[in-house]
This record gives structure tokens, C-alpha cells and sequence, in this order.
């Protein structure tokens, strides 16, 4: 059969790594990886993340992440590191991965750097658009769910936690043209982003989450898990 790639997207403190781990676990605990692969619909369930997703990617994203004051990084200079990092990604993880049928849930993708660098940094959305075939060798994501959460809620959990990073740290008016980003997308491209409404307790995010998941891969690979009795 044919590996999937599943990706999670939204603004800062959306609540995607949260998300992703409780869909890993609940692919594992409902019984959805056991019947796909016994079904031969997949092999096995990878998650992995962008920026940092290989050990270039990990070198990249400390490099994108960590502040400095001394010589800081060039609009256009970020945009391309970002490339870098997924170029390697794609060819060391994303393909080979999907090539041997894995379903794939991934930490941020493509709409990101057209939400942050294009929205965000007001760089030129065909360059970007042209960048990220370049990156991706024309992979697109099977599954996009934007976790769309209010901006200053989302950048409040993040200061909760401590550090903020390079990104975080613009201002809000740079988050708000982010998150107009993934609202443009999600309506340019109906058929492969779902909205999910990230303003809601983790467990009713969740739900919703599962709820689209078991769609989708009912609609893929032709199986459902049995009703409970
Ligand atoms: N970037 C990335 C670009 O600019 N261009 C690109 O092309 C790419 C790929 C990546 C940065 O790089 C930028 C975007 C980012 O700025 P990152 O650390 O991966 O850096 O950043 P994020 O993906 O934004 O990670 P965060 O951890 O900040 O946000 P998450 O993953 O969305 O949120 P999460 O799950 O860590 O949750 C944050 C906090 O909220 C709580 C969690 O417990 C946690 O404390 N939480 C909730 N609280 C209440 N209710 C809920 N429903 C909650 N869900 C989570």
C-alpha cells in the first residue's frame, strides 16, 4: 500500500507537539496501527518534526531558534536555512519513509514557511511557493490540521514555559499576519487542511482530532475500527 503524510500546523503555543504525541498514542491505544498493519495498509507509524527532524536539521534548527544580537539572521538568509532543513528532511526522512509504506505524523511543513516567512516577513509567496517545490521535490502533505488557536493565548503558553525563542519573540502584529496566513491557506486548499479548533480543553481538541484521523484513514485505505460493543 502507500505510506501517508500527516502534518500539524498552526501558530506559536497551538498546541501541536501536545497534539501529535496524543494522536501517536491513541493511533497506538485504539487499536488503528494494529489493524493497518495487520490489513498490509501500512508498516509502521514515524513521527518527526521541522525544523530538526534529521542531524543537519538539528544543527539548522538550533541555528533558526537561538537569539543573537550580534549578527542576526537575514530574512532571506532564514528562508533558505528553512529550505535546507527540509530539503534533507524530505530526502533522508519524508520519502524514504513513505516509500516503505509508513504513516507519517509531522511537527510543522511546508505552510509554515509560507505562513511565517511569506505572511510573517512579507517575502514574495511565489518565491516561496517555488522554494518549497524546490525543497520538497513537489512532496505535499496528505493531511493538513491547522490548529487554529487565538494568537495571544497561544503566545502566553509559550512565555509560561520560561525560555522564547528568536521566533516567538517578534511582536504580536508579526503572529497576527501568521495566523491570517494559515486562515488564507486553510480556505485555498479546503481539500487537504482541516481546521481544528485549538481554543478548546487539550482532551476536546483531541477528540476532535481522532474523529478526523479515523475519516481520513477510513477514506484512505478502505478499513474502519470495529464499534466498540
Ligand atoms: N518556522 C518553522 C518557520 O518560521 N518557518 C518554517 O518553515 C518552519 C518549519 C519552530 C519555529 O520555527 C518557525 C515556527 C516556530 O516559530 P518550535 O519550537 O517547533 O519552533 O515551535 P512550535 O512548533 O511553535 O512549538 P511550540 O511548542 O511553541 O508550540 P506547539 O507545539 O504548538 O505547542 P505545545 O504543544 O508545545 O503546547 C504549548 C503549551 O500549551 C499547553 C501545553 O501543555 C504547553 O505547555 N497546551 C494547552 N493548554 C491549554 N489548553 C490546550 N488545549 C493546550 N494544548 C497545549
Amino acid at each position: 500500500m502507500q505510506g501517508r503524510l500527516i502534518v500539524f500546523e498552526g501558530v506559536e503555543g497551538g498546541g501541536k507537539t501536545t497534539q501529535l504525541r496524543r494522536s501517536q498514542q491513541w493511533l497506538i491505544e485504539s487499536g488503528w496501527l494494529e489493524l493497518l498493519q495487520s490489513k498490509g495498509c501500512i508498516k509502521r507509524l514515524v513521527t518527526t518534526r521541522e525544523p530538526g527532524g534529521t542531524e543537519l536539521g538539528r544543527q539548522l534548527r538550533q541555528l533558526l531558534l537561538e537569539q543573537s544580537t550580534q549578527d542576526p539572521i537575514h530574512d532571506r538568509a532564514e528562508l533558505l536555512v528553512f529550505a535546507a532543513d527540509r530539503a534533507q528532511h524530505v530526502d533522508g526522512v519524508l520519502r524514504p519513509q513513505l516509500a516503505d509504506e509508513a504513516l507519517i505524523l509531522c511537527d510543522r511543513y511546508t505552510d509554515s514557511t509560507i505562513a511565517y516567512q511569506g505572511y510573517g516577513r512579507g517575502i514574495d509567496l511565489t518565491l516561496i511557493n517555488q522554494l518549497n517545490q524546490i525543497a520538497t521535490d513537489n512532496l505535499q502533505s496528505d493531511l493538513t490540521l491547522w490548529l487554529d488557536l487565538d494568537v495571544a493565548t497561544g503566545l502566553s503558553r509559550t512565555q509560561q514555559r520560561g525560555t522564547v525563542d528568536r521566533i516567538e519573540q517578534a511582536d504580536l502584529t508579526f503572529h497576527q499576519r501568521v495566523q491570517q496566513g494559515f486562515a488564507n491557506l486553510a480556505s485555498r486548499y479546503p481539500q487537504r487542511i482541516v481546521r481544528i479548533n485549538a481554543n478548546q480543553p487539550e482532551a476536546v481538541v483531541a477528540q476532535h482530532i481522532q474523529a478526523t484521523l479515523s475519516e481520513w484513514l477510513t477514506h484512505w485505505y478502505g478499513v474502519c475500527l470495529p464499534s466498540p460493543p
